[in-house]
């Protein structure tokens, strides 16, 4: 093992420049993607990678990649992730991933090492998927597994769509969505989740990332007034949508296992204490690490729309905001992260993703893996996220060795 360690001091003072990007009050970060703040964070990131000598290119949906040469020419070892947040997101979700990238990248420079392939460091357009679904989506343009004529029409609650956004802010780039292949692709992101904390390990070898279902559901009933109304008259879609919420919940708790189910949006109209609500509109995430299993959860998540929309008296449209299936990585990859974190003296627990990845948009096309490192307290998509320095070094250098071992060094 050679003696090269990333400076994490320069990371960190990436980590909290990036993150004064959409800063909210009180901490955390608001990049929605393809807002304002997300393009000031994608110009900075942008300025960085060609400060560091890369050759920056923007593909059609946005994403911005940077290549460092190698000896020989071809497609380059990849690192990256996302740097749009969710609307309370933390400086770490995403952000660490793209900013070890130029991390490594530096250190390389620095130690004027040139890697045999060449390198790349990458940010995805709208991994999040917050305000436009699905996520992981231009990751799953460049890869191949999402339409980007479908994404570039996709639009926000303003009916504006992400193609006119993207020239909005300056990132409709001219270059294919396919035109920067990877060798393979190796991401750190933090955990997300309590188990690295909990077992008091430090790094996380990824095995694979679940599958993940997202559905709107629009509920359409009858207005009316709360206090004439009989109860056995009432088409109340304010009380389906919380019928459908709570029926998720209890679908998951049933299940038992991996199963997951979250109601994050529910919408009522006219949303006023007086009257039936006649339109609703919640969301179901559902998640499993098995594929079989989401799929019981989606068609007992069905059954009991059924049974509400004949109940109630109301209409229940369905729509299907994203779907993938879970994902594993390639075996070697994740012994790879795993041997490199154990050489480097750094406790290790290979583990699957609870979170959706750009990495898992890879797995299915070339050598794909995911380095985790612990998140405080188990949590993420807050604005409290943190990950300590010391924890953040040990996955940038776990980063760092893995992508030289891949991309071999002259
Ligand atoms: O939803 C997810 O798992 C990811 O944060 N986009
Ligand atoms: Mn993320
Ligand atoms: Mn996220």
């Amino acid at each position: 093992m050679n003696n090269l360690r990333i400076d994490i001091d320069r990371l960190m003072r990436r980590i909290r420049a990036l993150g004064e990007i959409g800063a909210l009050e009180g901490g955390g970060v608001c990049r929605l993607a393809l807002s304002d703040e997300d393009k000031a964070g994608r110009d900075l990131v942008v300025r960085w990678m060609r400060e560091l000598g890369l050759d920056v290119t923007v593909d059609r949906i946005g994403n911005v990649i940077g290549v460092r040469a190698g000896a020989v020419q071809g497609p380059p070892v990849m690192t990256g992730s996302h740097i749009d947040t969710v609307a309370t997101g933390g400086l770490y979700d995403g952000n660490l991933g793209v900013l070890a990238g130029l991390e490594v990248i530096e250190t390389l420079n620095e130690a004027g090492i040139t890697t045999h392939h060449p390198l790349a460091v990458g940010f995805f357009t709208n991994e999040e998927g917050a305000r436009f679904a699905p996520d992981m989506m231009g990751s799953g343009v460049h890869q191949g597994a999402l339409s980007l004529e479908e994404c570039l029409a996709t639009v926000d609650s303003d009916g504006v769509s992400v193609g006119e956004h993207l020239e909005r802010i300056g990132y409709a780039g001219n270059v294919a969505a396919d035109s920067v292949r990877a060798r393979a692709f190796v991401e750190l992101h933090v955990e997300q989740g309590p188990v690295l904390e909990k077992e008091n390990i430090v790094i996380g070898a990824v095995t694979g990332v679940q599958g993940i279902s997202w559905t709107q559901y629009t509920v359409t009933g009858t207005s009316n007034h709360a206090g004439t109304t009989p109860m056995n008259l009432r088409h109340d879609a304010g009380y389906v949508a919380a019928a459908i919420a709570t029926g998720a919940r209890r679908i998951a708790r049933e299940m038992g296992g991996d199963q997951v189910a979250t109601s994050g949006v529910i919408e009522l109209a006219p949303n006023l204490v007086n009257v039936i609500a006649c339109r609703a509109r919640v969301t179901v995430d559902l998640r499993n690490t098995d594929e079989q299993a989401l799929q019981r959860a989606e068609q007992s998540m069905a059954d009991e729309v059924a049974m509400l929309t004949e109940r109630e008296g109301v209409a229940i449209e369905a729509r299907t905001l994203a779907r993938f299936a879970p994902v594993e990585f390639d075996r070697e990859m994740v012994d790879r992260v795993a041997d490199t974190a154990e050489a480097l003296g750094h406790s290790v627990k290979r583990m699957p993703s609870g979170a959706g990845h750009d990495a898992q948009m890879f797995a299915p096309n070339c050598p794909a893996a995911m380095i985790f490192v612990p998140s405080k307290d188990g949590i993420s998509h807050n604005v409290h996220e943190y990950t300590a320095p010391g924890e953040i070094r040990a996955g940038a250098d776990v980063l760092l060795q893995v992508l030289l071992s891949l991309a071999g060094s002259e």
